[in-house]
């Protein structure tokens, strides 16, 4: 079979270095992308037209990550979490403990953040190469959750608002990115959240049809429990009232940003940090890159480095 000559090696993709000794593309050798994740499972790489999906749309659907024993085990913590938080010890109180704290480096979660938000110099054995900021649980019953797009034009936006989407031929760059797990089902018309597509890309402002939340921009997903959404946080996305009076939305909202980025005011309880494997804590780590042109070793750095 003749081999499209559109096919792109996607195990060496364009990744920028601007290095005083090396302009260009990044050497072979610096190149390092997590393998594993810090239980040790083998990072699930998206596949060509989820990458493609993603680029094009700014957010991705992959159905049927979880199984129904992690299933059951989550939503008894969240439910847990909401009703009865006293139960739990003060650093337990998060999104981001018990049974969810795995979902923080899912291998589909690494996998996805290795292709559009890893710093390749950066990441190591130890250590990944993006972090974490914020975790929230959404628990809505019918009628929560309200109407209200924001954010888009993620192409223009200076450095330190994170909401920034960069792309180039074979290789594209997603700021501040949200991972959605949908922990009970989530139909067509439920209340899943809305997403502009493309308009992580938009040259223009969005126009005054987005309002309506009918609108023909509005696109959305219906997605079995355990599925996981990925999206730029520069897609223009809205949340709306959830409409299914069987089972609530039971979603945790976490996100992810580029290693020396760092957006939210918000840092995880030290309690939890401290008992968590050393790779998935240095997904907590300071927002800094100073490794990435010096040479010096990256270190997961909790301890201030005073002077
Ligand atoms: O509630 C939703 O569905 C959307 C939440 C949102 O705006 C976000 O995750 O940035
Ligand atoms: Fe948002």
């Amino acid at each position: 079979m003749a081999k499209s000559t559109f096919t792109t090696d996607g195990a060496a993709p364009f990744v920028f270095d601007d290095n005083w000794d090396n302009f260009g593309n990044l050497r072979p050798q610096s190149r390092r992308l997590s393998a594993t994740n810090a239980d040790g499972m083998p990072v699930v790489p998206l596949t060509e037209e989820q990458k493609f999906a993603f680029d094009t749309q700014g957010w991705l659907c992959i159905p049927g990550v979880l199984d129904e024993a992690e299933l059951e085990e989550m939503r008894a913590f969240c439910y847990r979490l909401k009703e009865r938080p006293e139960s739990l010890p003060v650093h337990k109180r998060t999104p981001i403990a018990g049974p969810l704290e795995k979902l923080l480096d899912h291998p589909v979660v690494v996998g996805f953040c290795n292709e559009f938000l890893a710093y390749h110099r950066l990441d190591g054995d130890d250590h990944y190469g993006f972090r974490f900021e914020t975790s929230f649980l959404f628990y809505r019953g019918v009628g929560q959750g309200k109407f209200s797009p924001h954010n888009g034009n993620g192409v223009w936006r200076l450095p330190g608002n994170s909401h920034e989407y960069r792309a180039i031929p074979g290789k594209a760059y997603s700021g501040l990115t949200r991972c959605v797990w949908e922990l009970n089902p989530v139909h067509e018309r439920d209340g899943g959240t809305l997403f502009v597509s493309g308009s992580h890309k938009a040259a223009y402002t969005l126009p005054p049809s987005i309002y309506d939340q009918d609108s023909p921009l509005w696109s959305t997903y219906s997605c079995p429990a355990g599925s996981v959404i990925f999206f730029s946080e520069a897609t223009t996305h809205s949340a709306r009232p959830w409409a299914n009076a069987e089972v609530p939305r039971l979603a945790i909202f976490n996100q992810y940003n580029g290693i020396g980025s760092r957006f939210h005011w918000w840092e995880p309880p030290l309690d939890l940090l401290d008992a968590m494997p050393r790779k998935r804590r240095s997904l907590f780590r300071h927002a800094y890159g100073e490794a990435a042109n010096t040479g010096l070793d990256t270190r997961n750095l909790f301890e201030r480095a005073l002077g």
